[in-house]
């Protein structure tokens, strides 16, 4: 979808289309992060000026271990090199190493209204979830998204289907802030894959797959063992039906199928020929030893890289300063345009 508010000539030097999206150093990520967000921004670092951020500061709205939030980011940025990532033709880092996000995340909750993030709903379940937390962190959470998403003036926002609200969310303030002050910031479009937009717990089909669920066997996790790979998806939920194919009530079926699908490239049609007359068994246990064959390379690679830290921190400090440069001066303007004072020393 063209908007029209980006047709007005924005100051921005690159003639490439700019694309940002993020991952939380929450949890060790799933096949749902990996279909729906990392393993296709590969393909797009050529035609697009990319910046992939680890995404901490959003993670620390729900309480995480320090010693283990600190693994985990590093772990992040491993897996999205791993997923073919390569950090010269991207820019890749770590959100509170640049605190520009902070910054303009402030500006933009005072332009963000209470009932508009009173309608999310990650918010809503994710109070539900840590009902003993509910903090104004959890309730800003998409202020800050639309701070890093606006910092950069991007054009597409790769994710998964259950981020568009707060894409929603974004172009609403962005749009609203130009209308107050003027052209400031482009207004983003999401972009959701076709296949694996949407990945479903295997523990209970009707679920999200999430990377901080508290029932292992409902996600397979991208770092999981081929056996253990394998054993998840045998005891995957499906229905008391046998024919592999798509239909109401086979939310389980549907799930593996959109699984088999996005690793496979097949479609449904292809899928139903391939396992016509075969049960569900061995439909689930070819979807988890092509799964496993699939992430068997990324672990390679994951392993590699977290053996070498110091490259990692390289990666980090290099990603930082070039985030950095696009991003203060987004800040700069917003800064002048709310009628702050900037001296000039
Ligand atoms: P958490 O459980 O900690 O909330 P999460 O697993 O939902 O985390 P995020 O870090 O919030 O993961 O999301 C990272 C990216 O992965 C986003 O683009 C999101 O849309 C995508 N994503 C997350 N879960 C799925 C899923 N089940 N299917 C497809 N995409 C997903
Ligand atoms: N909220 C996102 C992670 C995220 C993000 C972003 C995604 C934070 N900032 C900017 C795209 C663009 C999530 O996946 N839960």
């Amino acid at each position: 979808m063209e908007n029209r508010q980006n047709e007005v000539t924005m100051d921005r030097p690159e003639a490439k289309k700019v694309i940002f999206s993020g991952v939380q150093p929450s949890g060790m990520l799933t096949i749902g992060n990996y279909l729906g967000s990392i393993k296709n921004w590969p393909a797009l670092q050529d035609d697009y000026r990319c910046l992939y951020c680890v995404v901490d500061l959003h993670a620390i709205t729900v309480r995480q271990e320090p010693a283990e939030l600190r693994r985990r980011t590093y772990e992040t940025l491993a897996l999205y090199m791993a997923a073919g990532l390569d950090p010269e033709r991207n820019i890749l880092f770590v959100q509170s190493h640049v605190p520009a996000h902070a910054e303009l995340a402030w500006v933009l909750n005072c332009y963000t209204m209470f009932g508009e993030l009173s309608r999310m709903t990650q918010f809503k379940d994710k109070s539900r979830k840590y009902a003993t937390n509910i903090n104004a962190g959890l309730f800003t959470y998409p202020s800050l998204m639309a701070a890093d998403i606006l910092l950069y003036q991007t054009d597409l926002v790769p994710v998964g289907q259950d981020q568009m609200q707060h894409i929603e969310l974004t172009r609403d303030v962005a749009v609203r802030f130009n209308q107050v002050y003027g052209e400031t910031f482009r207004i983003p479009d999401g972009f959701v894959p076709k296949a694996g937009a949407k990945i479903m717990s295997l523990a209970e089909p009707e679920k999200k797959m999430s990377k901080s669920d508290s029932n292992k066997n409902a996600s397979v996790y991208i770092l999981d063992g081929r056996d253990e790979i394998v054993r998840k998806f045998k005891r995957a939920v499906t229905d008391s039906d046998t024919v592999v194919c798509r239909g109401e009530n086979k939310g389980g079926i549907n799930n593996l199928m959109t699984i088999y699908a996005a690793f496979t490239g097949k479609t449904d049609g292809e899928i139903e020929r391939e396992f016509e007359g075969r049960g569900y068994g061995d439909f689930k246990l070819a979807v988890g030893e092509t799964v496993a064959d699939a992430l068997a390379p990324v672990q390679e690679r994951f392993r590699a890289l977290m053996a070498d830290k110091g490259y990692l921190e390289s990666v980090m400090k290099d990603g930082s300063a070039k985030a950095f440069a696009m991003a203060r001066k987004t800040l700069s303007k917003v800064y002048r345009k709310v009628g702050f004072t900037q001296p000039k020393v």
